[in-house]
């Protein structure tokens, strides 16, 4: 007998050869046990021991998920697939616009933004960057200085922000300095949550309860471009140029008012939250391998030696806190899915067709975690990116940063940042943590640790 027809959301891949969750509710879907607030670590609880490839029903919308490394490669040839906006980046549109990160593949503003950022990103940009990062990160070291115990998701993130704030666009929230957010700040987190709760709730509920969120979240864009066009303005007043990224799309002339607020918006969330995440996962895991925390300490005291502050190039050569950096994005990829359509009708897997369009979601912890291609997927460990071994792995398995010409454009900036700054907290301080601290990953665009605080202590 012919199984009855999936029912899949628009633009779903046909799933009857699919595993899917045992608990499979009719009209729901696969909810047992699972909270709104914790999606992804759901997904990674119901998905393994599912192999390569299984589905999540969420009422009438049945997502592919791809959990295996050699699934992920093949998604990642741009021949046969493109970036695919998934529901969860898609809320994100009333936010970012025709940014770079939410922008359709099909919009000519991509290419146009895209050409006119990637010079924005080179090593001599990073370069030219590097003294700032050394500034910011100079006010996280004043303030962990004063001693005590500190909230170092809390902390990352005002480092992080205050960072792209600076550096991309000459702008400072002056975070260190405030003891409550700056109101861009919280008009930015409220949006976001805003954008996100929205896709969970049904349009009734909506209907009925949401207009004052729905008119706080209009606030909350309108300030956001107000703060933005406040910042254009100024930059234009004193005639524009700068070799940052507002200079660069100032001076190109090629995108419109609207979109360089977009890509302003975009720049200072996408450009803050993973990294910041990244950061305190590094710091946890250091936390708790002080035999790593003593290699990584190690070395950056023979490459920095005396210096007070590292060059740009004392950086790059801190290879070992790059693989601790590595492998904490590994275990915790803080974009933890990015979405893939075929450009054509084809076969994933030699097994599974799909058509034209149709998009499954690639769920980077479970990829990450493939025993086929990561011995002791649970165990943290830096020498998993030595060299050799990472070349004795198979392209396209590791994938913190996306795939392919969407893939991140900011990863050489978060990796300057991140290692500069893991470098300059490891040769100042020990990092003692709770010893009853256990790992809880909180979820909210990206992941990061929850409750992880830090007391550093000079050495
Ligand atoms: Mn980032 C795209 C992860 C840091 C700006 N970023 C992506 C994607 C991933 C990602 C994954 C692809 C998403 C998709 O396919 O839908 N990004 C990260 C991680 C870090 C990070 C894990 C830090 C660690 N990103 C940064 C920083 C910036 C930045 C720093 C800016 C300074 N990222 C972007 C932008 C895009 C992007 C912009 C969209 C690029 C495009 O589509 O053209």
């Amino acid at each position: 007998m012919a199984r009855p027809a999936p029912t899949t959301g628009a633009g779903a891949v046909d799933t009857t050869a699919i595993p899917h969750p045992r608990w499979r509710l009719p009209v729901v879907g696969d909810v047992v046990g699972t909270s709104r607030r914790t999606p992804v670590q759901d997904s990674m609880r119901l998905g393994r021991g599912l192999g390569p490839i299984f589905t999540r029903k969420f009422l009438d919308l049945e997502i592919v998920f791809v959990a295996g490394g050699a699934l992920t490669a093949e998604l990642a040839d741009e021949t046969r697939f493109a970036k695919h906006l998934a529901p969860g980046v898609e809320v994100l549109r009333g936010i970012g616009g025709d940014g770079l990160f939410t922008a359709y593949n099909h919009e000519p503003n991509w290419r146009a933004a895209h050409d006119v950022l990637v010079p924005g990103f080179t090593r001599g940009a990073m370069r030219g960057y590097h003294r700032t990062m050394v500034e910011v990160t100079a006010r996280l070291v004043a303030k962990w200085d004063r001693g005590g115990e500190v909230d170092v998701s809390a902390d990352m993130t005002t480092l992080t922000l205050e960072t792209i704030g600076r550096v991309g666009f000459g702008y400072s929230f002056e975070s260190f300095e405030r003891s409550t957010a700056h109101p861009f700040v919280s008009a930015m987190l409220g949006s976001l949550r805003y954008a996100q709760r929205r896709n969970f709730t049904f349009p009734l509920v909506r209907a009925l309860f949401g207009g004052r969120a729905e008119e706080r979240y209009r606030r909350d864009l309108a300030h956001l471009a107000e703060v933005v066009d406040e910042v254009v303005r100024a930059r234009r007043g004193e005639g524009g140029g700068g070799s940052d990224l507002l200079g660069l799309m100032l001076d190109s002339g090629a995108l419109d008012e609207v979109n360089i607020r977009n890509q302003v918006i975009t720049f200072l969330i996408a450009g803050h939250e993973t990294t910041s995440g990244a950061l305190s996962f590094a710091l946890h895991y250091l936390s708790r391998h002080p035999e790593v925390a003593e290699r990584a300490r190690a070395e950056v005291d023979a490459v920095w030696g005396a210096a007070e502050v590292p060059e740009f190039e004392q950086v790059a050569r801190l290879r070992y806190v790059r693989r601790v950096l590595d492998e904490a994005l590994r275990l915790w990829p803080t974009a933890p899915a990015y979405a893939r359509e075929a450009r054509h009708d084809t076969v994933l897997g030699g097994r599974y067709p799909v058509e034209a369009g149709q998009w499954v979601l690639v769920l980077l912890p479970l990829v990450h975690r493939d025993p086929e291609v990561w011995p002791s997927p649970e165990s943290f460990d830096p020498d998993r990116f030595a060299p050799d071994r990472v070349r004795a792995r198979p392209a396209h398995v590791y994938k913190p940063f996306g795939t392919g010409e969407r893939a991140c454009i900011g990863r050489q900036f978060a990796i300057h940042e991140a290692t500069l700054a893991l470098g300059t907290l490891l040769r100042r301080y020990d990092l003692v943590a709770s010893p009853d601290y256990r790992l809880r990953v909180a979820e909210a665009l990206t992941l990061k640790p929850e409750g992880f605080t830090l007391t550093p202590r000079r050495r």
